[in-house]
């Protein structure tokens, strides 16, 4: 039996002539052999019509999956209490000797696809698998990405129609065209239909094969293919290809005279990557990855998805009015580890009273209620997270979304969490220095919220790492050789919204980030000066007194710019020593890294000379 002959035999005919009509070899033996392999006793294949996507959010109900809540469209789903987050820990990069990855767990590959495969073995039986179209990036563009995904989650399902672009047309009218390739299944579920075979959850990537595999396992950043489990690939694939694939959101600033100006930015989770690409007044196109190539000499980006797979402890009112209104609406919603209570839900730091009874991630729930391990379980999950269209926001810039070009990229922002070192804003020299001293140079501090210690720096390289499937010297020198490219590459800045005073307190509002866009955005367009340190440029005083003032109407004093701006010589030095120590102990990390650090240390032991360890940006002007 060929392919098409397998596939028809397994298929009814509705979904055999949907796989049919796309006459493309690869996909009959990708869905051949998989099918094969996981066995599910039912298929379902989705178009791009809305009857079908229908289809997929009823079987989300009809399996129990999601649950509807009081408000039209918003459903509720419940991952397994101890699968709430990426498992970096069962995740493997499959490279074909098991060659090792600075940070990442990597597997043989041989070895990988068989371990995986023989848990996926049958493990579709009695279940059903969706098959599924999507686009990375807008369709038919030049930054697009076609992909299938299998999976017999139609949680997964569904999420994938609110946060990808359809694009079984694409598939179509395409025969022979690439694609990625990603195969997902919960595995057996217990009575609240969640993964219940957590010790068997694997993550596994082949870079060779452009396949993903996730087994045992519901939680989104773990299963939605197209998310993280992709971004693996297309860092691979852009290395390659000689563009940058991204760990960034994408955003609008407005300027004078309603200019837009387009900004990318990378920080580790819980450093401000949300509150900034949602910052009131500005334009959001992205809040997670992104593209970027270059196009006629100019460096242009989209947002890979179509949606937001959104953090919502802490969302509240006052902070996050965009999302308040996408959370009150009553459009298609998908709430995930919540608290619900009598149809209603809700998560921690809402700003609103929570009842001390309903259902959350650990089942029935009551204040004060503790898990296996003794720890009191609070009301909703710290990863609690919301599923929503990007086309619900109201700050949405929703030609940017839709360019098939992109937008023209002028800056990209880099940050970490920082007591004490970085000031919170500082634009690079120039292309490599921002590359080398800005993106590949993140650090941040562990929170309360991370597990271990608090306050402990992490390296975190343009806030990727989790991802770095490629070697970390050859996504540098991909990097460095993209600006060679660009005839005007965007300018690269760093911010840091955490630094605090010696008393722990921080230095700046959650709000100040908004003067420091409006600042990049003036840089950008050469309409303000700024002051050479050994670090980069930082903005004159009167720059920012202005814009605190036009802004927010508040005086911002010499003082508080003083301390803020001030250059850290010691952390700073300290910094550069431990980034040169991380990097020393690499092999193939480019000249040009270890050449930036060394002048950097160079400018500060010179300032250090002539000015002191903590140096007054007003002793610059001099
Ligand atoms: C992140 O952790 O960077 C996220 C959420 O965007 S997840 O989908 O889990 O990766
Ligand atoms: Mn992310």
């Amino acid at each position: 039996m060929n392919d098409m002959e397998y596939l028809k035999s397994v298929m009814d005919e509705e979904q055999y002539r949907k796989i049919e009509k796309i006459n493309n070899p690869e996909l009959y033996s990708f869905l051949a052999e998989h099918i094969k392999l996981l066995r599910p006793s039912k298929i379902f294949v989705a178009n791009d019509s809305a009857t079908d996507e229908l289809y997929i959010r009823n079987k989300a109900i009809v399996y129990e999956e999601e649950r509807l809540l009081k408000t039209p469209g918003h459903t509720v789903h419940f991952d397994n209490y101890y699968d709430q987050a990426r498992d970096k820990a069962h995740t493997y990069i499959l490279t074909p000797h098991g060659e090792k990855l600075p940070y990442l767990n990597t597997m043989k590959r041989d070895d990988g696809l068989r371990e995986v495969k023989k848990i996926m073995d049958g493990i579709m039986e009695g279940k059903e698998l969706f098959i599924l179209f999507f686009s990375l990036g807008p369709k038919n563009s030049p930054f697009m990405v076609p992909t299938v995904q299998l999976t017999d989650s139609a949680y997964v399902a569904h999420s994938e129609f609110i946060l990808y672009r359809k694009a079984y047309d694409v598939f179509v009218g395409n025969p022979n065209m690439e694609f990625l390739k990603f195969v997902h299944s919960e595995g057996e579920v217990d009575e609240r239909k969640t993964s219940k075979n957590l010790d068997k959850r694997r993550i596994m990537i082949d870079l060779e094969g452009n396949i993903t595999y996730a087994v045992n396992t519901q939680y989104a950043g773990n299963t939605i293919g197209l998310k993280k489990p992709a971004f693996r690939l297309t860092i691979n694939k852009a290395v390659k290809e000689g563009w940058l694939s991204e760990h960034m959101f994408l955003m609008g600033v407005n300027g004078p005279n309603g200019r837009v100006t387009y900004f990318t930015g990378a920080f580790p989770s819980m450093c401000g990557k949300t509150s900034t690409c949602m910052l009131i007044g500005e334009r959001l196109v992205g809040d997670d990855l992104s593209f970027i190539k270059e196009i006629d000499g100019e460096a242009r980006a989209v947002n890979v998805e179509n949606g937001v797979f959104g953090i919502i402890q802490g969302v509240n009112k006052e902070d996050d009015p965009y999302i308040w209104e996408v959370l009150h609406s009553p459009h298609e919603l998908i709430f995930s580890n919540i608290l619900v209570h009598e149809g209603k839900p809700y998560w921690n730091g809402m700003g609103e009273e929570i009842p001390c009874e309903g259902e959350n991630h650990s089942g029935k729930w009551w204040c004060g209620k503790k898990d296996a391990e003794g720890n009191e379980i609070p009301p909703s999950h710290k990863n609690g997270r919301f599923t929503a269209r990007l086309e619900y926001f109201p700050n949405l810039d929703r030609e940017a979304l839709n360019a098939k070009n992109g937008v023209k990229l002028s800056g990209m922002i880099f940050g970490g969490r920082d007591s004490d070192t970085w000031p919170p804003v500082c634009e690079s020299f120039n292309w490599q220095h921002g590359v080398i001293m800005k993106g590949a140079s993140i650090e941040s501090e562990t929170t309360a919220a991370t597990l271990g210690k608090e306050g402990v720096r992490k390296f975190n390289i343009m806030s990727i790492l989790d991802f770095m499937s490629v070697h970390l010297g050859k996504y540098i020198e991909n990097y460095l050789n993209f600006g060679k490219k660009l005839k005007n590459p965007p300018r690269i800045f760093a911010v840091n919204y955490f630094l605090k005073d010696k008393n722990g307190n921080y230095l700046n509002s959650k709000l100040d980030k908004k003067i420091w866009l409006k600042w990049m955005d003036l840089r950008v367009h050469g309409e303000v000066d700024a002051i050479e340190t050994p670090i980069g440029y930082i903005p004159h005083y009167e720059d920012l007194e202005r814009l605190f003032k036009e802004i927010f109407g508040r005086d911002y004093t010499r003082e508080e710019y003083e301390e803020q701006f001030k250059i850290r010589v010691p952390e700073l030095l300290s910094k550069i020593h431990r980034i040169r120590e991380i990097y020393g102990s690499m092999d193939n990390i480019p000249d040009e890294l270890f050449q930036e650090l060394d002048a950097e240390e160079k400018r500060l032991m010179e300032a250090k000379e002539k000015y002191g360890e903590y140096i007054s940006p007003f002793k610059f002007l001099s």
